[in-house]
């Protein structure tokens, strides 16, 4: 019997008949989007739920991004890591700035608060870290150089939906931040993304720019872009904030599970799990060691053969793709760290569907990656 396929992340959806009445009441209101009922109704409760001040909801993560450094005006240099989902730079690219990569702590695999002060020039404007899997970035250090050197700091938090330190929202970092709810996160509206950001000014700005600079009916006063969330991915957040919780308990316990399994198996090791409260095991990245009996992309073809589809999440790194290899700062050997978490970490399937029988499926290819 050939078993099912396991993909390193499945959608959570809610039960459909608890979103049939809210289709049917877009259908009867014909407000199908530009800020309609659940629009407004789906900010608030992201406000409360992930206790931050302002959420501006957007189509995607990567155009929330572009637009944040829009409603900055960042412009010239800014830091930023190569080892992310390319959108993260790609961001820089589509406002005209040149990316400055910096390699990435050893650990967490966030960007090195070290490196990012070396790599400071007059032209430097802004900070482009990324909580890597859901970890949260050193932000006391990050937010120390960025006062000490008039810096603007805006996170990439596409992995760090309802992330909490013991102070708060990891979102309450920075200027702003940017969050992602696609298809393959840990809370999705199918697409969909949003910035954070801290006073109701800079709120007005970016939902300006977020509907093609548009004040008033007559008034535009930025290029802006089509970035605006639909009321039916509205009305999909809406209803999946009511199981978050339980997702997230899920999540907890598929990652309680690999890390029991995988404790005692040589060569393969788990990033260290941080402090239990807060965090939302968006990914299950574990490295793949020298003395591990395969390589890492041996192992990775291994699970394919068993219908695991694991991924080289973040491989290749941003800084090799052509747009970008011709930087300083992508130059061969300027980012070590980096290109060893490029070449040793694989991604394992996390999500909250997963039931523990696939899941032994995973471990037992794991532990005996040899037999078939
Ligand atoms: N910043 C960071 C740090 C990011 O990681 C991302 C996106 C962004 C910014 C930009 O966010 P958005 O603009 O997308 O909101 C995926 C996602 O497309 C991307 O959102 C994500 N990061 C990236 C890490 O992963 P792919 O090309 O690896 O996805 P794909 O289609 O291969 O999906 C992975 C697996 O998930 C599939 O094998 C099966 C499963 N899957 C996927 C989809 C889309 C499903 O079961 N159902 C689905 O609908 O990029």
């Amino acid at each position: 019997m050939t078993e099912r396929p396991l993909y390193v992340t499945q959608p959570q959806l809610p039960p459909l008949d608890e979103f049939l009445p809210m289709l049917e009441e877009i259908w009867h209101s014909r407000q199908l989007t530009n800020g309609g009922p659940f629009h407004e109704r789906f900010e608030q409760a992201l406000c409360e739920y992930l206790g931050v001040p302002h959420v501006c909801l957007f189509t995607n993560a990567t155009i929330a991004l572009v637009t944040a450094l829009q409603a900055l005006r960042i412009g010239g240099e800014v830091i930023t890591t190569p080892y992310s989902f390319v959108a993260t730079s790609h961001a820089l690219l589509w406002n005209g700035i040149k990316p400055v990569f910096v390699d990435v702590d050893r650990v967490t695999m966030n960007l090195d608060p070290a490196g990012i002060e070396a790599a400071i020039t007059p032209q430097t404007t802004a900070i482009l870290p990324v909580h890597c899997y859901g970890q949260p970035c050193d932000v006391a250090e990050i937010e120390r150089i960025a006062d000490t050197y008039n810096l603007r700091v805006i996170y990439d938090a596409a992995h760090a939906f309802g992330v909490r330190t013991p102070a708060g929202s990891i979102l309450n970092h920075g200027d702003l931040s940017v969050l992602s709810f696609h298809a393959t996160k840990v809370f999705n509206t199918f697409e969909g993304g949003a910035i954070i950001c801290r006073d109701a000014k800079t709120k007005q700005r970016i939902d300006q720019l977020k509907n093609f600079g548009f004040v008033d009916e007559v008034t535009v006063v930025a290029p802006g872009i089509n970035g605006k969330m639909s009321e039916f991915n509205a009305a999909l957040g809406l209803l999946q904030l009511r199981h978050i919780d339980r997702a997230l308990e899920v999540r907890e316990q598929v990652a309680q599970r690999y890390r029991a399994a995988l404790a005692g198996v040589a060569g393969l090791q788990c990033l260290p799990a941080g402090p239990s409260q807060g965090r939302n095991n968006a990914y299950f990245p574990i490295r793949v060691l020298p003395r591990y009996p395969l390589s890492r992309d041996g192992l990775y073809e291994r699970l394919q053969e068993s219908g695991i589809f694991a991924r080289r999440y973040f491989y290749p790194l941003i800084s090799s793709f052509p747009m970008y290899r011709g930087l300083p700062s992508a130059a061969a050997g300027h980012l070590p760290l980096a290109e060893q978490a490029a070449r040793e970490v694989l991604c394992l399937p996390m999500h909250a569907e997963l039931d523990p029988g696939d899941q032994q499926r995973v471990i037992d290819v794991l532990r005996d990656p040899l037999t078939r």
